[in-house]
Parts: C-alpha cells; sequence; structure tokens
C-alpha cells in the first residue's frame, strides 16, 4: 500500500478553505493510502504570532481532524514537536540545501516582503517540512497549490541526498486536488480566504457561529449582473461561490450552473448557505464530543509511537550514510 503523508499548521481555527482543498482530501485518501497526519506545530513558529494559544490551538485542530472525519484507525495522527526526528533530520537536510533555492521559494518571499526581522526558521521552513516527508517514506503528499513548490523541493533535496550517499529516501509527489483547490475570501475574491486574514467578514472559520456563518455568505461579494455562470475572471465571487457548492455538494459547475440558471443571486447564495451551514453544523457537534471526551490524548499517545518507530529507523539509515559516530 502506497503511503500518504500531510500536516496543517495549528495558527488558527482552519477555514471552509482547509476544509475544502486540505481536510476533505486527506478523508477522501485515507482508505486508499496508509496515512500519517499531523500538526505541524514546529512550522507554527516561524511566523511570531500574538494572543496564540499553540497548546490550546493544536488540541482544537487534532479535535477538528476527527471531526472532519480522520479516522484514527486508518491514519497514524501525531504532533510534530513530539518527534524530535523532524528536527534532527531538517538539520541534515539544511546541509544539503541551497540558499539559492529557499531564496527563491514563493511563500518565503511573501511573508518576509517588506520586513526587516523575519526569523531563520521562516527561511527554512521548507527544509523541515522536507524533513517531515522524507522521515516517512511518504509517496504522496497532498496539499493545496501554495504548497506545491515545497514538496517540489522536497523532491530535489530527496534526490539529491540519494545520488550523494545511496538510496535513502522516496521520492515524494504533491497530490493537487482539481476541485476546489483555491477557495477565495468572500469579501475580496480575488484573493485566497486565509486563516491568517485580517478581514473576518471574508472567512469562514469552522467553528464560527452558525448564523454568522450565513450573514458572510449572503454578504459575499459579487457582480452587478445577476447571472449564475463560472468566470473565475469576470465573475470571481460567483465563481467563487459555484466552487464552495461544487465542493461540497459534488455537483459538476455544468450541472450548477443549468440548476440556477433562472436564480438570482439572493436565491444561490442561501442555497450555498444552507449547504455549508449544515455541513459545519455536523462537524462542531463532533468536534465538542471529541474535544470533551478524553479521546484525543490516547489517539495522540498511540500515534507518536508508531511515527517514532518509523522517524528513528530512517534517521538510524541517515546517521549511518553520512557516517555519525554511534
Ligand atoms: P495562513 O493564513 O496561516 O497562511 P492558510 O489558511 O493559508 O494559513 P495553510 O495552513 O497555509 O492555510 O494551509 C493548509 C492547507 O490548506 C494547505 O494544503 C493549503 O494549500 C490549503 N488551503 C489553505 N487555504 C486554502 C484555500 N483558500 N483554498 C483551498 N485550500 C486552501
Ligand atoms: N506547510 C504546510 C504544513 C506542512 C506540511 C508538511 C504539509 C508542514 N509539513 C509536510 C504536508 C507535508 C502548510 O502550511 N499547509
Amino acid at each position: 500500500m502506497k503511503r500518504m503523508l500531510t500536516g496543517l499548521q495549528p495558527t488558527g481555527v482552519i477555514t471552509l478553505g482547509n476544509y475544502i482543498g486540505a481536510i476533505k482530501q486527506m478523508v477522501k485518501y485515507q482508505d486508499e493510502y496508509e496515512s500519517f497526519i499531523f500538526v505541524a506545530d514546529l512550522h507554527a513558529i516561524t511566523v511570531p504570532k500574538q494572543n496564540f494559544n499553540l497548546k490550546e490551538n493544536t488540541k482544537s485542530l487534532i479535535a477538528l481532524y476527527l471531526a472532519c472525519g480522520i479516522d484514527p484507525k486508518k491514519n497514524t495522527i501525531f504532533v510534530q514537536s513530539q518527534n524530535e526526528y523532524h528536527a534532527n533530520l531538517s538539520w541534515v537536510l539544511e546541509c544539503n540545501a541551497y540558499f539559492g533555492e529557499l531564496s527563491r521559494m514563493h511563500q518565503f518571499k511573501e511573508k518576509s516582503k517588506g520586513k526587516e526581522n523575519f526569523t531563520a526558521g521562516l527561511f527554512t521552513y521548507p527544509v523541515l517540512m522536507a524533513s517531515d516527508i522524507l522521515l516517512y517514506d511518504a509517496d504522496i503528499v497532498p496539499v493545496g497549490i501554495d504548497q506545491k513548490q515545497h514538496v517540489e523541493i522536497a523532491r530535489d533535496i530527496a534526490i539529491r541526498f540519494n545520488n550523494k550517499y545511496g538510496k535513502t529516501f522516496i521520492v515524494p509527489e504533491p497530490l493537487i486536488s482539481d476541485t476546489g483547490t483555491k477557495i477565495a475570501d468572500l469579501v475580496d475574491p480575488t484573493k485566497k480566504m486565509s486563516k491568517s486574514s485580517e478581514n473576518q467578514n471574508g472567512v469562514i472559520r469552522l467553528l464560527d457561529d452558525l448564523e454568522l456563518i450565513r450573514k458572510k455568505i449572503m454578504k459575499a461579494t459579487t457582480d452587478s449582473d445577476s447571472i449564475i455562470k463560472y468566470d473565475e475572471e469576470k465573475k470571481p465571487g460567483i465563481s467563487n461561490l459555484i466552487n464552495i457548492y461544487s465542493s461540497l455538494t459534488g455537483k459538476t459547475i455544468k450541472q450548477i450552473e443549468d440548476e440556477f440558471k433562472s436564480s438570482n443571486y439572493g436565491t444561490f447564495k442561501k442555497v450555498v448557505a444552507d449547504v455549508v451551514v449544515n455541513e459545519i453544523e455536523k462537524i462542531q457537534k463532533k468536534y465538542y464530543e471529541y474535544l470533551n471526551s478524553g479521546i484525543i490524548d490516547e489517539i495522540l499517545k498511540e500515534g507518536i509511537n508508531k511515527a517514532r518507530i518509523y522517524a528513528k529507523s530512517k534517521y538510524d539509515a541517515v546517521k549511518n550514510k553520512i557516517g555519525f559516530y554511534n
């Protein structure tokens, strides 16, 4: 069975964009692959944040994974910082990564732009991500399009290391979903819906009040011609709502355009809001059950024990290849 690995950062309550672009993919693939799902808390400290409770966010993200349908019987679920091999291997990989290639990463350029004091961790972020992936011999890594470049550098580092020291790592493939890969901000549909966005009205979070979610969708920015037709360039707002509706119902864009060809925007928005609220309501109910059940610590204990076995064996192989004294 091929192996899949992916993770999210506990940097805030996850959005409908994260759910559609990342979590739904994980749920879909858990039956096809041997899956490793983790919370990337080491990555979450690369950019300093205020009013940020890392421990609480980590537990909350695990409860959300479970509530969204990630099954602990089918996945190894763990917290990155509980496994010291991620940081250990990351150092070794840093010594096999180039300053030039890391300088070209879009995320680094975007997050460091205009700042004087960004951290060295922000710069080496993709190497830690390569370490996460390569430690477990992951064949595929489901991510949104914005993370594709990071999986590509993990591939480059794996190939370089294998050439230098002999075959050690599996070269991973990114897996990008075709529908709903990029859910846009509801207020400014030219921007991606993002956890760290400042305008709360543009972002739907999975733990938002259900009536508030409905209001945000009813107020979403649309154009003025009142035709429900997919056109990302000329009609980004309505196209975004079509994407959301399509991802949650499984209907194609064509089916949606036909279904709503004589409806106005208000009617369509109401239907989209009903579908979104219905989906999130179910998630929230399960979320609070998991959060209060005590089961999370049990799942994480089992997960980290399993993860450490794989990681240790890979890290030992790396140490031998390099010639570290043992
Ligand atoms: P931040 O604002 O902290 O950068 P984010 O909301 O952009 O966070 P990430 O933690 O960077 O999200 O990404 C988590 C996963 O969710 C990634 O695989 C990413 O591609 C996916 N993702 C994030 N935002 C969206 C979106 N708007 N539409 C689809 N997928 C998304
Ligand atoms: N950078 C990713 C989170 C992440 C990840 C990984 C995803 C860290 N390590 C390894 C896949 C594989 C993000 O921000 N979504």
